[in-house]
């Protein structure tokens, strides 16, 4: 509304008005109604997209002046530009490159914040949840849900650099963020490597309330193997007809619900066959994607972006979204679809 239709007098009234009211914390919504009320997501995240080589090199640099041990957790911040000092990379999430070196321990804490790693470079380097390692390969899926115990570690003799997802600024948002540092370094082995997967890992669990029913209900599964993710996606695009607007695309799920990999964050793979171009999609989950294999284009509102392994890029909510594949294209994508479905909220549009 302008306060060109108010007459004159009303109009000078008024700004008087908005400087006494103003000084005790009180805004007219007539003023700002239309950006509070949009017909559609304008999301002030910019589309942007962070090169792995560089952000290698300054996060080798930092590891070359503080321990893990020292920084609790050694992690360059993916902060989107047009959004500085949110620690976000989308209005809801955010996204780190985390490096853990040879014979480091980056020490157990457990938060409300639900994480994951998805693995760039390096092999052999784990994760421990609850006191069980997940031991690590490139591009496997490991998950650190909402206040499980944590701690990541490295007995190989090569580095290791993953991307953290969290969803910081969600919980950040609903002013919910707890976290607790545990007073050993590492948590005590719970469990053998690997014993989740056995367990909990192919459709089947220890007999229910049995004392091997070592996870949680609601979130057993917590590694998810690039092995397995690619076997499924290429059968899938072997087998299948293509989604003309997604490409093939499989969703890591939770098995005890079927849905998103953790409550806020969602987590899903594409494959592209070599030539092959997306039709144009909107979606209202705020992404991040990263490229695992492949070459192409992303072009995402009004920008173009040229994609290769092991780029990190934004895909703001409700951008146009189109792909193309200039050789065969692997991504690897999470975003707050989660979060939104459960709440009622999410949408999409296909043209
Ligand atoms: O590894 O637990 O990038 O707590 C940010 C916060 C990683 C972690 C991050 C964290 C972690």
């Amino acid at each position: 509304m302008s306060l060109s239709k108010l007459t004159a007098e009303n109009q000078s009234r008024m700004q008087q008005l908005y400087q006494r009211m103003g000084q005790e914390h009180l805004l007219p919504l007539w003023e700002l109604l239309a950006g509070l009320v949009t017909p559609e997501p304008q999301s002030p995240a910019r589309v942007y997209k962070w090169s792995f080589d560089s952000m290698r090199h300054y996060l080798l640099e930092a590891g070359g002046l503080i321990t893990a041990e020292q920084a609790e957790r050694r992690v360059l911040i993916l902060e989107n530009p047009d959004m500085p000092g949110s620690s976000a990379i989308v209005p809801s999430l955010y996204a780190g490159l985390q490096l853990v070196l040879p014979g480091e321990i980056a020490p157990s804490h457990r938060h409300s914040q639900s994480a994951l790693r998805f693995v760039l470079e390096g092999e052999g380097a784990f994760t421990a949840l609850n006191g069980e390692k997940a031991v690590m390969s490139q591009f496997d899926l490991v998950l650190t849900p909402s206040w499980q115990w944590h701690d990541h570690g490295n007995e190989t003799e090569q580095h290791m650099i993953w991307l953290d997802g969290l969803d910081i600024p969600a919980v950040r948002s609903f002013d919910a963020a707890f976290a607790e540092r545990l007073d050993e370094k590492a948590h005590k082995e719970t469990q053998p490597p690997g014993d989740t997967l056995k367990r909990y890992g192919k459709n089947m669990r220890p007999f229910s309330g049995s004392a091997a029913d070592t996870r949680p209900v609601h979130q057993p599964l917590f590694h998810y193997p690039y092995q397995d993710w690619m076997q499924s996606l290429r059968g899938v695009a072997e087998g299948s007809e293509i989604d003309p607007h997604l490409g093939h695309a499989l969703e890591f799920i939770n098995p005890a619900t079927g849905g998103s990999v953790m409550p806020i964050i969602s987590a899903h793979v594409r494959l592209l066959p070599a030539g092959f171009e997306t039709k144009t999609r909107q979606s209202s989950d705020g992404s991040v994607a990263t490229v695992v294999s492949g070459h192409g284009e992303a072009r995402i509102g009004d920008k173009i972006l040229k994609i290769g392994p092991r780029d990190i890029f934004t895909i703001p909510s409700w951008k146009e979204l189109q792909l193309r594949a200039d050789s065969e294209l692997v991504l690897f994508i999470y975003s707050d679809k989660g979060a939104q479905e459960k709440l009622g909220l999410y949408r999409e549009k296909c043209s």
